[in-house]
């Protein structure tokens, strides 16, 4: 067994066999951070990559985020004072009056996957919620997902909040959903924007390095 078998397990999206090759992998003393760092979480940023370009579409990538979860879930015992916690925590949630959050469920799922602590506050979060969520957790960044227009203005009023009431610990926010652009994430003085689950995750590594470097 090797970490290769991990990742193609994740990739095709074999449950089975990725229980079983993790199984493997820890009884021939494989440290299992090197599982979860070079067998799932490079699965994962190779499924981003593909979901970007457009090679692979929601359904497997779907898949393989659900099998790669349930490989995080086998390993996350093991995981002395979790990797996730270190690599940066992220509150995720569908903002105010939505309650769609397929998407948003993708990129919590994907974040997860490249090694993130993710909070998922649900849908329809106030940004009250969204502050507290922040604060509890000592989040380094916060992720909002809307789908609605006339939801949008509940992530100009987190964003806000989130200045207001944390500003000296400086969190960042990112937000995307399939009415939400770049434009409007500087209109609002969003960190970020993120057109897909890949790419949320490709910026979220750029504001948690960001942040750490000052
Ligand atoms: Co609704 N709905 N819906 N809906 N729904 C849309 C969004 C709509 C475009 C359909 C349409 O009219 N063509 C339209 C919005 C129009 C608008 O405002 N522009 C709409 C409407 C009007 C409504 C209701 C008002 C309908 C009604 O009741 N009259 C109602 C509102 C309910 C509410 O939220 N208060 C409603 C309800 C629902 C359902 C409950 C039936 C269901 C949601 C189920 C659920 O989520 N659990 C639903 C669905 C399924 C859709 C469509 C068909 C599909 C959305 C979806 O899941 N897409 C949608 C039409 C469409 O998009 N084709 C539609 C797949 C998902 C993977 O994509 O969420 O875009 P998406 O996520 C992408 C990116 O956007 C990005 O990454 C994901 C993929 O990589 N992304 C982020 C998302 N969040 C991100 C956050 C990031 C970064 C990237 O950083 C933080």
């Amino acid at each position: 067994m090797n970490v290769e078998e991990i990742r193609n397990a994740v990739i095709c999206s074999n449950a089975g066999q990725l229980t079983e090759n993790i199984r493997q992998g820890l009884d021939q003393g494989m440290d299992p951070e090197i599982l979860l760092n070079q067998g799932l979480i490079e699965a994962m940023d190779m499924i981003g990559e593909k979901f970007s370009s457009g090679e692979l579409y929601v359904p497997e990538m779907l898949q393989s985020a659900m099998v790669m979860k349930q490989g995080l879930n086998q390993l996350k015992p093991l995981l002395v004072d979790s990797a996730a916690a270190r690599r940066g925590t992220i509150v995720v949630g569908t903002v105010k009056g939505d309650l769609h959050d397929i998407g948003k469920n993708l990129v919590a799922m994907m974040l997860e996957g490249a090694g993130f602590q993710v909070i998922d506050l649900g849908v329809d979060v106030d940004p009250e919620r969204f502050v507290k969520g922040v604060e509890e957790n000592e989040a380094q960044v916060c992720a909002m997902s809307a789908l609605l227009t006339t939801t949008m203005p509940g992530m100009k009023e987190t964003v806000e909040r989130l200045k207001r009431d944390l500003g000296d610990r400086q969190v960042k926010t990112i937000i995307g959903g399939a009415p939400v652009s770049r434009i409007y994430a500087d209109d609002i003085g969003a960190d970020a924007f993120a057109p897909d689950a890949g790419a949320a995750v490709e910026r979220v590594k750029g504001l948690i390095g960001k942040r750490a470097n000052g």
